[in-house]
Protein backbone atom coordinates (compact mmCIF):
# COMPACT_ATOMS: atom_id res chain seq x y z
CA UNK A 1 0.00 0.00 0.00
CA UNK A 2 1.30 3.39 -1.07
CA UNK A 3 2.38 5.43 2.03
CA UNK A 4 -0.89 8.40 1.67
CA UNK A 5 -3.16 5.58 1.51
CA UNK A 6 -1.87 4.24 4.85
CA UNK A 7 -1.93 7.09 6.73
CA UNK A 8 -5.36 7.72 5.22
CA UNK A 9 -6.65 4.15 6.19
CA UNK A 10 -5.42 4.59 9.32
CA UNK A 11 -7.48 8.07 9.55
CA UNK A 12 -10.90 5.87 8.17
CA UNK A 13 -9.79 3.59 11.67
CA UNK A 14 -9.58 6.02 14.07
CA UNK A 15 -13.13 7.88 12.55
CA UNK A 16 -14.62 4.90 13.00
CA UNK A 17 -14.64 5.14 16.59
CA UNK A 18 -17.01 8.65 16.64
CA UNK A 19 -19.21 5.55 15.36
CA UNK A 20 -22.73 6.53 16.69
CA UNK A 21 -22.11 9.95 18.48
CA UNK A 22 -21.08 12.52 15.54
CA UNK A 23 -24.59 12.52 14.09
CA UNK A 24 -25.16 14.90 12.46
CA UNK A 25 -21.39 15.47 12.36
CA UNK A 26 -19.29 13.16 9.81
CA UNK A 27 -17.09 10.44 11.57
CA UNK A 28 -13.07 11.88 10.89
CA UNK A 29 -9.94 10.88 11.66
CA UNK A 30 -6.26 12.10 11.56
CA UNK A 31 -3.20 11.30 11.94
CA UNK A 32 0.25 13.71 12.23
CA UNK A 33 3.62 12.18 10.72
CA UNK A 34 6.90 12.78 11.13
CA UNK A 35 9.93 11.17 9.57
CA UNK A 36 7.70 8.68 8.79
CA UNK A 37 6.46 8.17 12.08
CA UNK A 38 3.01 8.59 13.43
CA UNK A 39 3.37 11.56 16.15
CA UNK A 40 0.14 12.29 16.95
CA UNK A 41 -3.65 11.17 16.39
CA UNK A 42 -6.86 11.78 16.93
CA UNK A 43 -10.62 11.36 15.89
CA UNK A 44 -14.16 13.20 16.30
CA UNK A 45 -15.82 12.25 19.24
CA UNK A 46 -19.30 13.84 19.35
CA UNK A 47 -20.90 16.70 17.80
CA UNK A 48 -19.80 19.97 19.66
CA UNK A 49 -16.45 18.38 20.62
CA UNK A 50 -13.27 18.69 18.89
CA UNK A 51 -12.93 17.99 15.99
CA UNK A 52 -10.39 15.02 14.53
CA UNK A 53 -7.57 17.16 13.61
CA UNK A 54 -8.04 19.07 17.07
CA UNK A 55 -7.26 16.10 18.54
CA UNK A 56 -4.56 14.65 16.30
CA UNK A 57 -2.26 17.73 16.81
CA UNK A 58 -3.45 18.54 20.77
CA UNK A 59 -1.92 14.52 20.94
CA UNK A 60 1.64 15.72 19.77
CA UNK A 61 4.20 15.62 22.73
CA UNK A 62 6.64 17.57 21.05
CA UNK A 63 4.87 20.48 18.76
CA UNK A 64 8.19 22.17 17.80
CA UNK A 65 7.87 18.82 15.25
CA UNK A 66 4.97 20.11 13.84
CA UNK A 67 6.39 22.56 11.13
CA UNK A 68 8.19 19.34 9.38
CA UNK A 69 5.32 17.30 9.91
CA UNK A 70 2.29 16.22 7.37
CA UNK A 71 -1.44 16.18 8.67
CA UNK A 72 -3.51 13.56 7.05
CA UNK A 73 -6.92 13.45 7.52
CA UNK A 74 -10.23 11.54 6.23
CA UNK A 75 -12.22 14.92 5.35
CA UNK A 76 -11.00 18.00 4.08
CA UNK A 77 -10.23 20.53 7.31
CA UNK A 78 -13.38 22.78 8.23
CA UNK A 79 -13.06 27.05 7.56
CA UNK A 80 -15.93 27.82 9.41
CA UNK A 81 -17.06 28.76 12.96
CA UNK A 82 -19.44 26.18 14.03
CA UNK A 83 -19.63 24.63 17.40
CA UNK A 84 -15.83 25.00 17.11
CA UNK A 85 -13.31 27.12 15.42
CA UNK A 86 -12.09 26.27 11.70
CA UNK A 87 -9.52 23.52 11.95
CA UNK A 88 -7.74 24.74 8.49
CA UNK A 89 -6.98 27.93 10.62
CA UNK A 90 -5.40 25.38 13.35
CA UNK A 91 -3.08 23.60 11.18
CA UNK A 92 -1.82 26.92 9.53
CA UNK A 93 -1.08 28.48 13.00
CA UNK A 94 0.96 25.78 13.95
CA UNK A 95 3.12 25.82 10.91
CA UNK A 96 2.15 22.35 9.54
CA UNK A 97 2.81 22.18 5.59
CA UNK A 98 1.65 19.44 4.34
CA UNK A 99 -1.45 18.27 4.03
CA UNK A 100 -3.32 14.69 2.65
CA UNK A 101 -6.76 14.58 2.54
CA UNK A 102 -9.26 11.59 2.07
CA UNK A 103 -12.49 13.76 0.20
CA UNK A 104 -13.93 16.79 0.47
CA UNK A 105 -16.31 17.85 3.07
CA UNK A 106 -19.77 18.61 0.77
CA UNK A 107 -21.22 20.92 3.99
CA UNK A 108 -21.88 23.95 2.44
CA UNK A 109 -20.15 26.08 4.71
CA UNK A 110 -16.79 24.43 3.92
CA UNK A 111 -17.02 22.62 0.32
CA UNK A 112 -13.71 23.15 -0.89
CA UNK A 113 -13.14 26.51 1.15
CA UNK A 114 -10.49 24.52 3.45
CA UNK A 115 -8.60 23.52 1.32
CA UNK A 116 -8.09 26.75 0.15
CA UNK A 117 -7.65 28.49 3.36
CA UNK A 118 -4.82 26.05 3.55
CA UNK A 119 -3.11 26.50 -0.18
CA UNK A 120 -3.48 30.45 -0.18
CA UNK A 121 -1.91 29.70 3.17
CA UNK A 122 1.16 27.72 1.49
CA UNK A 123 0.41 24.83 2.50
CA UNK A 124 0.91 21.55 0.34
CA UNK A 125 -2.55 20.13 -0.14
CA UNK A 126 -3.17 16.77 -1.73
CA UNK A 127 -6.64 15.46 -2.20
CA UNK A 128 -8.44 12.43 -2.73
CA UNK A 129 -6.51 9.57 -1.59
CA UNK A 130 -8.84 6.43 -0.71
CA UNK A 131 -11.65 8.94 -2.07
CA UNK A 132 -14.15 6.23 -2.37
CA UNK A 133 -13.20 4.58 1.47
CA UNK A 134 -13.22 7.85 2.85
CA UNK A 135 -17.03 9.00 1.35
CA UNK A 136 -18.53 5.47 2.47
CA UNK A 137 -17.48 6.04 5.78
CA UNK A 138 -19.79 8.74 5.43
CA UNK A 139 -22.45 7.78 2.91
CA UNK A 140 -25.24 9.26 5.35
CA UNK A 141 -23.80 12.45 5.68
CA UNK A 142 -22.15 12.77 2.09
CA UNK A 143 -25.71 12.06 0.38
CA UNK A 144 -27.75 14.65 3.21
CA UNK A 145 -25.45 17.15 1.75
CA UNK A 146 -24.90 16.52 -1.83
CA UNK A 147 -28.43 15.22 -2.80
CA UNK A 148 -30.30 17.66 -0.09
CA UNK A 149 -32.10 13.91 0.82
CA UNK A 150 -31.47 11.84 3.51
CA UNK A 151 -29.85 8.25 2.66
CA UNK A 152 -32.81 5.88 2.31
CA UNK A 153 -33.12 2.07 3.35
CA UNK A 154 -36.01 -0.10 2.57
CA UNK A 155 -36.67 -3.01 4.59
CA UNK A 156 -39.45 -5.57 4.29
CA UNK A 157 -39.71 -8.92 4.81
CA UNK A 158 -40.91 -11.40 2.20
CA UNK A 159 -42.10 -15.42 1.96
CA UNK A 160 -40.46 -17.92 0.00
CA UNK A 161 -43.43 -17.12 -2.81
CA UNK A 162 -42.30 -13.58 -2.36
CA UNK A 163 -45.39 -11.88 -0.60
CA UNK A 164 -45.05 -9.29 2.17
CA UNK A 165 -48.56 -10.25 3.85
CA UNK A 166 -51.49 -12.54 3.21
CA UNK A 167 -54.96 -11.67 1.37
CA UNK A 168 -56.22 -9.20 3.98
CA UNK A 169 -58.73 -10.94 6.29
CA UNK A 170 -60.31 -8.89 9.10
CA UNK A 171 -59.34 -10.26 12.71
CA UNK A 172 -56.85 -12.73 11.07
CA UNK A 173 -53.95 -13.48 13.32
CA UNK A 174 -50.68 -11.46 11.96
CA UNK A 175 -48.64 -14.32 10.56
CA UNK A 176 -44.87 -14.17 11.39
CA UNK A 177 -42.42 -14.07 7.80
CA UNK A 178 -39.70 -13.37 10.23
CA UNK A 179 -38.47 -14.63 13.58
CA UNK A 180 -36.92 -13.02 17.18
CA UNK A 181 -33.51 -13.10 15.62
CA UNK A 182 -33.92 -10.98 12.45
CA UNK A 183 -36.77 -8.80 14.97
CA UNK A 184 -34.17 -8.10 16.90
CA UNK A 185 -31.65 -7.01 13.87
CA UNK A 186 -34.18 -4.54 12.43
CA UNK A 187 -34.01 -3.07 16.04
CA UNK A 188 -30.19 -2.60 15.99
CA UNK A 189 -31.02 -1.14 12.04
CA UNK A 190 -33.50 1.83 13.67
CA UNK A 191 -30.77 2.42 16.47
CA UNK A 192 -28.13 3.47 13.03
CA UNK A 193 -30.71 5.97 11.65
CA UNK A 194 -31.75 8.88 12.48
CA UNK A 195 -35.39 8.52 11.01
CA UNK A 196 -37.86 5.78 10.17
CA UNK A 197 -40.97 6.12 8.00
CA UNK A 198 -44.02 3.91 7.76
CA UNK A 199 -47.60 4.41 5.51
CA UNK A 200 -51.00 4.75 6.94
CA UNK A 201 -51.88 0.99 6.25
CA UNK A 202 -48.94 -0.37 8.27
CA UNK A 203 -49.55 2.19 11.11
CA UNK A 204 -53.36 1.09 11.25
CA UNK A 205 -52.80 -2.52 11.01
CA UNK A 206 -49.48 -3.22 13.18
CA UNK A 207 -50.20 -0.27 15.33
CA UNK A 208 -45.69 -0.35 15.55
CA UNK A 209 -44.08 1.78 18.46
CA UNK A 210 -40.82 1.71 15.48
CA UNK A 211 -38.62 2.24 19.03
CA UNK A 212 -35.19 0.51 19.19
CA UNK A 213 -36.16 -1.66 22.35
CA UNK A 214 -34.17 -5.13 21.50
CA UNK A 215 -30.90 -3.38 21.28
CA UNK A 216 -29.06 -0.26 22.97
CA UNK A 217 -28.94 3.36 21.38
CA UNK A 218 -31.15 6.35 20.30
CA UNK A 219 -34.76 5.98 18.90
CA UNK A 220 -35.06 7.59 15.13
CA UNK A 221 -37.44 10.43 14.48
CA UNK A 222 -40.92 8.65 13.87
CA UNK A 223 -42.38 10.05 10.19
CA UNK A 224 -45.61 8.53 9.72
CA UNK A 225 -48.27 9.02 6.45
CA UNK A 226 -51.26 9.60 7.43
CA UNK A 227 -52.97 11.74 4.86
CA UNK A 228 -56.64 11.74 6.02
CA UNK A 229 -55.71 11.52 9.71
CA UNK A 230 -56.69 8.33 10.05
CA UNK A 231 -54.82 6.74 12.91
CA UNK A 232 -56.47 7.53 16.28
CA UNK A 233 -54.58 9.60 18.80
CA UNK A 234 -54.83 6.17 20.97
CA UNK A 235 -52.22 4.66 19.17
CA UNK A 236 -48.00 4.27 19.99
CA UNK A 237 -47.11 6.62 17.24
CA UNK A 238 -48.91 9.19 19.27
CA UNK A 239 -47.48 8.16 22.82
CA UNK A 240 -44.49 11.14 22.60
CA UNK A 241 -42.04 8.96 23.71
CA UNK A 242 -40.28 9.78 20.99
CA UNK A 243 -40.31 12.94 18.30
CA UNK A 244 -42.82 11.75 15.43
CA UNK A 245 -43.88 14.00 12.29
CA UNK A 246 -47.32 12.68 11.21
CA UNK A 247 -47.19 14.14 7.57
CA UNK A 248 -50.97 14.49 6.38
CA UNK A 249 -53.02 16.69 3.80
CA UNK A 250 -55.42 17.80 6.35
CA UNK A 251 -54.92 21.41 7.38
CA UNK A 252 -52.14 20.82 9.96
CA UNK A 253 -52.62 20.46 13.37
CA UNK A 254 -51.01 21.95 16.23
CA UNK A 255 -48.60 19.61 17.75
CA UNK A 256 -48.26 19.32 20.77
CA UNK A 257 -44.89 17.60 22.87
CA UNK A 258 -43.09 15.23 20.52
CA UNK A 259 -45.60 15.19 18.17
CA UNK A 260 -45.52 17.71 14.98
CA UNK A 261 -47.69 17.95 12.14
CA UNK A 262 -46.47 18.39 8.42
CA UNK A 263 -48.90 19.50 5.80
CA UNK A 264 -47.77 18.15 2.81
CA UNK A 265 -50.10 17.72 -0.83
CA UNK A 266 -50.55 14.05 -1.92
CA UNK A 267 -51.42 14.39 -5.10
CA UNK A 268 -47.53 15.84 -6.11
CA UNK A 269 -44.14 14.00 -5.87
CA UNK A 270 -44.67 12.22 -2.66
CA UNK A 271 -40.99 11.26 -2.17
CA UNK A 272 -39.87 14.29 -3.03
CA UNK A 273 -42.33 16.02 0.23
CA UNK A 274 -41.18 13.43 2.55
CA UNK A 275 -37.86 13.69 1.78
CA UNK A 276 -37.81 17.54 1.78
CA UNK A 277 -39.17 17.11 5.50
CA UNK A 278 -36.59 15.12 6.28
CA UNK A 279 -33.78 17.24 5.03
CA UNK A 280 -35.48 20.38 6.68
CA UNK A 281 -35.63 18.34 9.95
CA UNK A 282 -31.96 17.41 9.58
CA UNK A 283 -32.59 13.35 9.30
CA UNK A 284 -29.65 12.07 7.45
CA UNK A 285 -31.00 8.83 7.12
CA UNK A 286 -34.02 7.16 6.67
CA UNK A 287 -35.31 3.39 6.88
CA UNK A 288 -38.72 2.55 5.21
CA UNK A 289 -40.45 -0.34 7.22
CA UNK A 290 -43.20 -0.55 5.09
CA UNK A 291 -46.22 -1.11 3.67
CA UNK A 292 -45.69 -1.97 0.46
CA UNK A 293 -47.45 1.14 -1.16
CA UNK A 294 -44.82 3.34 0.13
CA UNK A 295 -41.85 0.91 0.12
CA UNK A 296 -43.30 1.22 -4.06
CA UNK A 297 -43.27 5.05 -4.03
CA UNK A 298 -39.36 5.10 -3.15
CA UNK A 299 -38.42 2.21 -5.86
CA UNK A 300 -40.86 4.17 -8.24
CA UNK A 301 -38.69 7.07 -8.35
CA UNK A 302 -35.70 5.67 -7.49
CA UNK A 303 -34.83 7.19 -4.87
CA UNK A 304 -33.47 4.48 -2.78
CA UNK A 305 -29.82 3.57 -1.72
CA UNK A 306 -30.09 -0.30 -0.20
CA UNK A 307 -32.92 -2.66 0.68
CA UNK A 308 -32.72 -5.05 3.32
CA UNK A 309 -34.72 -8.12 2.38
CA UNK A 310 -35.62 -10.72 4.39
CA UNK A 311 -36.97 -13.75 2.84
CA UNK A 312 -38.53 -16.59 5.13
CA UNK A 313 -39.50 -20.11 4.21
CA UNK A 314 -43.32 -19.90 4.83
CA UNK A 315 -45.46 -19.37 1.46
CA UNK A 316 -48.62 -17.45 1.72
CA UNK A 317 -49.56 -19.07 -2.17
CA UNK A 318 -51.68 -15.53 -2.70
CA UNK A 319 -51.47 -12.41 -1.10
CA UNK A 320 -49.82 -8.68 -1.56
CA UNK A 321 -46.79 -9.13 -3.63
CA UNK A 322 -43.35 -8.02 -2.43
CA UNK A 323 -41.90 -4.67 -4.09
CA UNK A 324 -39.96 -5.50 -7.00
CA UNK A 325 -36.39 -4.06 -7.51
CA UNK A 326 -33.23 -3.89 -9.70
CA UNK A 327 -29.87 -3.19 -7.72
CA UNK A 328 -26.92 -5.39 -7.08
CA UNK A 329 -27.17 -7.56 -4.38
CA UNK A 330 -24.68 -7.81 -1.90
CA UNK A 331 -26.62 -9.30 1.16
CA UNK A 332 -29.08 -11.37 2.13
CA UNK A 333 -31.26 -12.52 4.70
CA UNK A 334 -33.01 -15.66 5.21
CA UNK A 335 -35.29 -16.92 7.47
CA UNK A 336 -35.18 -20.57 7.89
CA UNK A 337 -37.67 -21.52 11.05
CA UNK A 338 -35.84 -20.65 13.90
CA UNK A 339 -32.83 -19.54 12.48
CA UNK A 340 -31.14 -16.31 10.47
CA UNK A 341 -29.33 -16.40 8.22
CA UNK A 342 -26.91 -13.66 6.89
CA UNK A 343 -25.01 -14.16 4.02
CA UNK A 344 -22.10 -11.94 4.03
CA UNK A 345 -21.22 -8.70 2.39
CA UNK A 346 -23.53 -5.45 2.63
CA UNK A 347 -27.38 -5.09 0.85
CA UNK A 348 -29.08 -4.43 -2.16
CA UNK A 349 -27.51 -1.54 -3.49
CA UNK A 350 -29.15 1.11 -6.03
CA UNK A 351 -26.87 0.94 -8.91
CA UNK A 352 -27.83 4.43 -9.72
CA UNK A 353 -26.15 5.43 -6.64
CA UNK A 354 -23.38 7.81 -7.36
CA UNK A 355 -20.86 7.21 -4.08
C1 LIG B 1 -13.29 18.78 10.37
N1 LIG B 1 -12.91 17.82 11.24
O1 LIG B 1 -13.38 16.17 12.67
C2 LIG B 1 -15.18 17.18 11.57
C3 LIG B 1 -15.56 18.16 10.61
O2 LIG B 1 -20.32 22.59 14.44
P1 LIG B 1 -18.94 22.11 14.21
O3 LIG B 1 -17.90 23.16 14.50
O4 LIG B 1 -18.62 20.82 14.91
O5 LIG B 1 -18.79 21.83 12.63
C4 LIG B 1 -19.51 20.78 12.04
C5 LIG B 1 -19.12 20.66 10.58
O6 LIG B 1 -17.70 20.50 10.49
C6 LIG B 1 -19.73 19.43 9.91
O7 LIG B 1 -20.95 19.72 9.31
C7 LIG B 1 -18.66 19.09 8.88
O8 LIG B 1 -18.81 19.89 7.74
C8 LIG B 1 -17.37 19.48 9.58
N2 LIG B 1 -16.87 18.32 10.31
N3 LIG B 1 -14.60 18.90 10.03
O9 LIG B 1 -12.46 19.55 9.91
C9 LIG B 1 -13.79 17.02 11.87
N4 LIG B 1 -16.10 16.42 12.22
ZN1 LIG C 1 -12.82 21.16 11.77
Amino acid sequence: MKIHEKYINRCIQLAQNGLGTTYPNPLVGSVVVHNNMIIGEGWHQQAGKAHAEVNAINSVKNKDLLKDATIYVSLEPCSHYGKTPPCSDLIIAHGIKKVVIGSIDPFAKVAGRGIKKLMDAGCEVRVGVLEKQCRELNERFFTFHTEMRPYIILKWAQTGDNFIAPINQPNARPVWITNRFSGQLVHKWRSEESGILVGTNTALKDNPSLTVRKWTGNHPVRLVLDRELKISKEFSLYDNTVKTIIITEKKTEEGSGNTIFEQIDFSQDLVKAITEICYKYEIQSLIVEGGRYTLQQFIDSGTWDEARIFTGNKRFEKGIPAPELIGTLNKQYSIQGDMLEIFENSHLLNNKKKL
